[in-house]
């Protein structure tokens, strides 16, 4: 996105005016920051599933037995034996040098009967009338067939079939590859299943990297999954902040994101322990973040490790160098021309066009554990390195409380609350100190009021299961506050976006989902981020008023072709008139969006979404205003034309 100072240079007189319980509003020409209105964006990291078993579309939980938040602890969850047949885990036959653990299946006698296993999937697997590409590795003396099937877990049902010839060798791994075109299921509870015949085979079979895809986003080989892709597009994001978050950070050493493990080969992925309890294949890598940047128009805002762990560990000063070489290597992957080494193995992966990369982060909420090392050296370090080989970039320090700043430098702040507190915060950036830009990386309602006000709390406290529409609101204001400050805010994303209901650590989110896409809840708050991504003036216009803030809050907009937006949202107040006026009269029609709900607590769950959006169209009276009510707990964005 470009950062456009445009508009009218005289800015356009608006008026909202007032009947009974009503505001009069004044948009003044005097002044005004002539800035595009902020980007609304994603921040994703694989939190709940959001990535293994979420947008990443890989189907087959467990594929390559990479362990449970320890590679070192391979497990069998997910699979089941099938027939006379037991499975185990051996770390003795390693697929590859990335992938150690492998599953054995071991018959338990030469019957010429059908052993084997199966996998439930990211608890089941969406069986539909469309292809499915799949594959497995297998190691050990069989000449005979493997039969593939998609199969019911509740019935006898078989969905599709397949024979696949082996082509399995004793000492080798073989890679057989196979295509299914099931009839729909009625439900996701389903399994992969894999057999072969137990005569011919008594020695057993080594299997791993066993994986099986839907049809993608985009038709992308080791793609997303297109449902929930399609729900991200549809809100209009900008910009895409990746790979974390905590899950970049890492718990321990040696844990942290690694780019270079992250790309090529599936198994020459190890994956590794993610910080939220699971381990990460990595499937969704490096290449395929930019390759969603590339299908969903998103600017990549780059996150990269900056030496500290979550458990307290810190790179010390002097061996900090290796990591930012390691930063300046993946630079040169994304962007590099093809002649240098990195550019040429971004090459030789299908992609040799060079990626632009514009924004990177160093690190993550480094003001939460990293520390004076953050500001001392770790981040003037890798900011100084990067802006010398890329002068062009915009670094974002990943605290607002970095001393000193750089000159250019954006600062990431966060915010999870509860909604009075979002409320209260309406202000805060009027008083910010405008020498450095803002990235408000991660905000969301977290928990509900509680007597007497105050910030969330941590440590296992409760949480809302989904956002609520007072928790929405309360962003809503929160996010007019950013608007009014376009010239400092340049970017918000809500967090986090994406939620496996059988599997999850963080409450609320965007997106809530299962196996099944007929469960997929967008979350109240989608429909905020989507209403107010949608509807971006280029100039933000100031408003002057002879009521203060609260209940009502607002901010103003024009657009380049003439029109005009005003946000507003009622946050405890009562139903209020709003009238609005712009002196131009070939403005005559405009729009109105409003977002609300039944009650306060009301929020969108897959037993219960309820359509919270409204449009209407308003015409200007006779008067030359445009007038509409505003409840209570309600947010609107009117758009005149
Ligand atoms: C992984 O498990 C091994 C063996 O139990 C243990 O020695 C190691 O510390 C664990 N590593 C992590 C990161 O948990
Ligand atoms: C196993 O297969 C061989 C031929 O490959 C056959 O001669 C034998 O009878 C089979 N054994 C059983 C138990 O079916
Ligand atoms: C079907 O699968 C869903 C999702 O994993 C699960 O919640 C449910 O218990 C399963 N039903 C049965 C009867 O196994
Ligand atoms: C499949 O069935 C098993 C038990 O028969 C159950 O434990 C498991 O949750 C089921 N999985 C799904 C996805 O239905
Ligand atoms: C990744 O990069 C690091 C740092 O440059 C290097 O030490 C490591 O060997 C690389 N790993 C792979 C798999 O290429
Ligand atoms: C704002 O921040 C800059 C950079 O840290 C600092 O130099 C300046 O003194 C601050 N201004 C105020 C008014 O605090
Ligand atoms: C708004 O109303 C809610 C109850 O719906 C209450 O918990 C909260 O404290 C009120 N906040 C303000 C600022 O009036
Ligand atoms: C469904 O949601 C609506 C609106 O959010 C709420 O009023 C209603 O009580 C909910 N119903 C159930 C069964 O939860
Ligand atoms: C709180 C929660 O649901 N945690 C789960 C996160 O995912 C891991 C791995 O699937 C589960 O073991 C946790 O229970
Ligand atoms: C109306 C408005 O938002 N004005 C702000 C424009 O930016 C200056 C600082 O550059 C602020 O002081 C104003 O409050």
């Amino acid at each position: 996105m470009q950062y456009q100072f445009s508009g009218p240079t005289i800015l356009t007189f608006l008026k909202l005016c007032a009947t009974t319980l009503a505001v009069n509003l004044v948009v003044s020409s005097e002044y005004g920051n002539k800035t595009s209105p902020i980007m609304y964006g994603l921040m994703f990291e694989d939190i709940n599933h959001s990535g293994d078993g979420g947008l990443y579309a890989e189907l087959i939980r467990n594929r390559a037995f990479q362990g449970s938040g320890n590679t070192t602890n391979p497990t069998l969850a997910a699979y089941r034996a099938v027939g006379d047949a037991v499975i185990s885990i051996d770390t003795t036959n390693p697929l590859s040098p990335a992938l150690k653990n492998v599953m054995k299946v071991t018959p338990i006698s030469s019957d010429a009967t059908q052993v084997g296993f199966l996998n439930e999937g990211f608890w089941g697997i969406n069986v539909k009338d469309q292809e499915y590409t799949g594959s497995f590795y297998v190691k050990g003396q069989y000449n005979g067939a493997f039969i593939v099937s998609l199969k019911s877990n509740l019935t006898s049902k078989v969905y599709a079939q397949k024979k696949v010839r082996s082509a399995s060798k004793p000492d080798v791994w073989t890679k057989h590859e196979f295509v299914l075109h099931p009839e729909a299921a009625p439900n996701v509870n389903n399994t992969l299943q894999i057999t072969f015949n137990a005569n011919g085979s008594e020695e057993g079979l080594w299997f791993s990297m066993i994986s099986l895809f839907p049809p993608t986003y985009h038709g992308r080989k080791n793609g997303l999954r297109k449902d929930l892709a399609e729900n991200l597009e549809k809100f209009k994001p900008t910009f895409l902040r990746f790979p974390g978050g905590n899950n970049l950070q890492g718990d321990e050493p040696p844990y942290h994101w690694k780019w270079n493990e992250t790309i090529g080969p599936l198994i020459d992925r190890p994956g590794r322990p993610g910080t939220w309890g699971y381990e990460n294949t990595d499937g969704l890598g490096l290449v395929e973040y930019m390759e969603w940047c590339d299908d969903m128009n998103l600017e990549p805002i780059l996150d990269v490790w900056a030496g500290y762990y979550l458990s307290g560990p810190t790179i010390p000063q002097e061996e900090l160098e290796f990591y930012i070489q390691d930063v300046l290597n993946e630079l040169e992957f994304l962007m590099g021309s093809i002649d240098t080494p990195y550019g040429s193995l971004r090459a030789q992966l299908g992609h040799p066009k060079p990626w632009v990369i514009n924004y990177v982060e160093v690190g993550n909420e480094d003001d939460v554990g990293g520390g004076a090392s953050y500001s001392a050296y770790r981040f003037p370090m890798f900011r100084d390195a990067i802006k010398v080989a890329y002068p062009h970039m915009t670094i974002i320090g990943s605290t607002p409380k970095i001393d000193p700043i750089p000159d250019g430098a954006w600062l990431d702040y966060h915010r999870y609350t509860r909604p009075d507190d979002f409320v209260s915060l309406f202000g805060m950036f009027d008083n910010w100190n405008r020498s450095h830009p803002v990235f408000v990386g991660e905000y969301a309602y977290i928990q509900p009021n509680k007597p007497g006000g105050g910030g969330p709390e941590w440590g296992g406290a409760w949480r809302s299961p989904y956002t609520t529409l007072i928790g929405m609101i309360s962003e809503a204001v929160f996010a007019i506050g950013m608007e009014r400050n376009a010239d400092l805010v340049r970017a918000a994303a809500y967090a986090p976006i994406l939620q496996n209901l059988n599997s999850y650590q963080w409450s609320p989110d965007l997106i809530s989902f299962t196996a099944d896409p007929e469960e997929t809840a967008l979350s109240i708050s989608y429909y905020l981020q989507k209403l107010f991504s949608t509807h971006h003036g280029t100039t933000v216009l100031p408003v002057t008023s002879d009521v203060k803030f609260g209940p009502l809050y607002w901010s103003a907009s024009s657009t380049d072709d003439g029109g005009y937006y005003l946000k507003i949202a009622n946050y405890n107040g009562t139903t209020t008139t709003v009238t609005f006026e712009v002196p131009d009269d070939n403005v005559i029609k405009g729009k109105l969006t409003t977002l609300s709900a039944p009650s306060p607590f009301s929020e969108n769950s897959p037993k219960n979404e309820t359509s919270i959006w409204t449009e209407k169209d308003v015409i200007k009276g006779a008067d030359g205003k445009f007038a509409f009510d505003l409840p209570d707990l309600t947010v609107a964005v009117l758009a005149v034309k």
